[in-house]
């Protein structure tokens, strides 16, 4: 079972992957937790240099696209569809649709042309379910302000941000896979919605 989550800067995906991470470990199923991008050792190379903020250099957004794509394309390959071929539950912090939103929506690149590159990189492997943690940008940002460094992208201005956040809530009509959760709530009910979606798709034991 290949599960996603995503959302905007400060939604939560790390918070709400551990806790299901636990949830799961707990009813004695074996899983594994990634992230991109970063899930890999050449993955985390490529995440430094596009999200490095102090780097001169920095990507252009063509760049950025295939820095994206590359390390999705290794990550599914040495990662992902390894742990998936063992029976593991999958669980990534981003993945192809953070192209759509981030380089699609935020970047203003082709859609079409991004889902198209998406289908390389991945060889068509997409999540069983994807959970898009909704909240207004607002919230998210303030909830990221505090650390240290914001990185390359967290800096961008709150008009990108808002047009990622439109871009998710778009992509999330497009198939089943998806579930919106409102994730403007206590870190318990976001949590109590995800794992009474996931009991329900998986019949897994309570
Ligand atoms: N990107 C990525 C692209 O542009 N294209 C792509 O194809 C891909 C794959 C990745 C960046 O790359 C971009 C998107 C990103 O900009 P990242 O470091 O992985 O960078 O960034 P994020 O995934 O955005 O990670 P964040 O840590 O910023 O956000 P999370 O994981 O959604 O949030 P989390 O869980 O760390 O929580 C943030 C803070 O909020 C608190 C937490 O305790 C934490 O302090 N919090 C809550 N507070 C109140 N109520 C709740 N319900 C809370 N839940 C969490």
């Amino acid at each position: 079972m290949f599960i996603t989550f995503e959302g905007i800067e400060g939604a939560g995906k790390t918070t709400q992957i551990k806790l299901l991470y636990e949830f799961l470990k707990s009813r004695g199923n074996n899983v594994v937790i990634t992230k991109e991008p970063g899930g890999t050792e050449l993955g985390k190379r490529i995440r430094d240099l596009i999200l490095n903020p102090n780097i001169d250099d920095k990507p252009i957004g063509m760049s950025e696209i295939f820095m994206y794509l590359a390390d999705r394309a290794h990550h599914v390959e040495t990662f992902i569809k390894s742990y998936l071929k063992k029976n593991y539950f999958v669980i990534s912090d981003r993945y192809i649709d953070s192209t759509i939103a981030y380089q699609g929506y935020g970047r203003l690149f082709d859609i079409q042309i991004l889902e198209y590159l998406n289908n390389i990189a991945t060889q068509g492997l997409k999540p069983d379910i994807t959970f898009i943690l909704d909240l207004e940008v607002e919230n998210g940002l303030n909830r990221i302000k505090n650390r240290n460094l914001l990185d390359r992208i967290e800096q961008e201005s709150f008009e990108f941000h808002s047009r990622i956040r439109k871009g998710f809530l778009e992509i999330s009509k497009k198939e089943n896979r998806f579930c919106v959760i409102n994730s403007n709530d206590t870190i318990e009910n976001v949590f109590e919605k995800i794992k009474n979606i996931i009991v329900d798709k998986i019949k897994i034991e309570m």
